[in-house]
């Protein structure tokens, strides 16, 4: 096995050679891929030193699969020439997450779908990842029709420069822009670039996503992502709307047993979801689960999630361990 990790300087890059180690995912060769701007530079991981390599030379390579977090253009340019020479790639960009002929997989909900024909396997954006992980169970229960979604983003879904923007404002140091604004002690109602329809790219990801990994259309979804001052990890507050009634305490139980989902609600003792909990962690928190008491078969929760873990990093490793050990590769 043969494992490159396109972007491996970078925030996310960094999170899956965490997780490859912590997950004990087995490779007998690595290669750390980066910008021209990083190539020599060495990188040290599981006690012993690599040498960052580039694109080109990672191509010749021909590793087996290679997970990508360098940017949806190094993505868009790249992905297809490791396809070409034999790789699979997991790809963590929005660049092929709508193509048709690409699945977009979270693979305790859709990963039985992937077949060896699949050379460009997409990892959906961080926030629509834990919303889905958290819903599913309750989709197949009680069959979703609608989801109203606000989200609370960390600074680290935006990559390094943006918590150097956020550092530096705390430390009263100047240093470049990322945002339009402040981000310390400021909340942004902003993520990703405005579209025409008045919604930003990242609730349109948040929108599409959902429909495609449910491999349901007649979901409706409607999100507002809001950007905070905060590391760790992104919160959710969801308000989901079922064709049939639940009942509360089955949901509890739904949870409780769901792969990858942890339920932490105890209000009468201050337990709820918060991302200096989640953050290190790969699992998906959930919490605040009540009725809403305006309209029936409508629930209202709250979810967070390490955006750089099960978000993105966490994700897929385990698309890359779903393919060795399904024999996709
Ligand atoms: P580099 O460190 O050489 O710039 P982040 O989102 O945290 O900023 O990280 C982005 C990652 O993507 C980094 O590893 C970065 O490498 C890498 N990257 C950015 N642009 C390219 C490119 N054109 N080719 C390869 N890797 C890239
Ligand atoms: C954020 N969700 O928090 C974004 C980061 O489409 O993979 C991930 C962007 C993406 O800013």
């Amino acid at each position: 096995m043969k494992l490159a990790i396109v972007g491996a300087t970078g925030l996310v890059g960094t999170e899956i050679l965490e997780v490859v180690d912590l997950h004990k995912f087995k490779f007998d060769e690595l290669l750390l891929v980066a910008s021209e701007r990083s190539v020599g530079n060495k990188l040290s991981f599981q006690g012993k030193e690599h040498t960052i390599i580039g694109l080109k030379e990672a191509v010749a390579a021909k590793p087996d699969i290679a997970i990508f977090s360098a940017g949806g253009s190094t993505s868009l340019e790249w992905a297809p020439k490791f396809a070409e020479a034999g790789t699979v790639v997991v790809d963590n960009s929005s660049a092929w997450r709508m193509d048709p002929t690409k699945k977009l997989v979270v693979p305790e909900i859709n990963a039985k779908d992937l077949r060896i024909d699949d050379r460009i396997i997409a990892n959906p954006n961080c926030s629509t990842i834990q919303m889905v992980l958290a819903l599913a169970p309750l989709h197949d229960k009680y069959g979703i029709k609608r989801i109203v979604v606000s989200t609370y983003q960390s600074v680290t879904g935006t990559g390094k420069a943006a918590v150097d923007q956020m550092m530096n404002e705390r430390s009263g140091k100047d240093g470049d822009m990322v945002y339009p604004h402040k981000i310390d002690l400021n909340v942004l109602p902003h993520i990703d670039v405005f579209q025409e329809n008045g919604y930003t790219k990242e609730e349109m990801k948040m929108i599409k996503e959902t429909k495609k990994i449910f491999g349901d259309d007649s979901i409706q979804v409607t999100a507002t992502t809001v950007r905070i001052p905060v590391m760790g990890g992104h919160s959710e507050s969801v308000n989901v709307e079922f064709s049939e009634d639940f009942d509360l305490d089955e949901v509890r139980t739904v949870l409780s047993g769901t792969p990858g989902v942890v339920v932490q609600d105890d209000p009468a003792n201050n337990v709820y979801p918060m991302p200096i909990n989640a953050h290190k962690r790969d699992e998906v928190f959930v919490g605040r689960l009540r009725r809403d008491e305006s309209q029936p078969n409508t629930l209202n929760m709250w979810i967070v999630a390490d955006n750089l873990r099960k978000g993105a990093a966490t994700n897929a490793v385990q698309i890359a361990q779903y393919l060795v050990d399904h024999s996709l590769v």
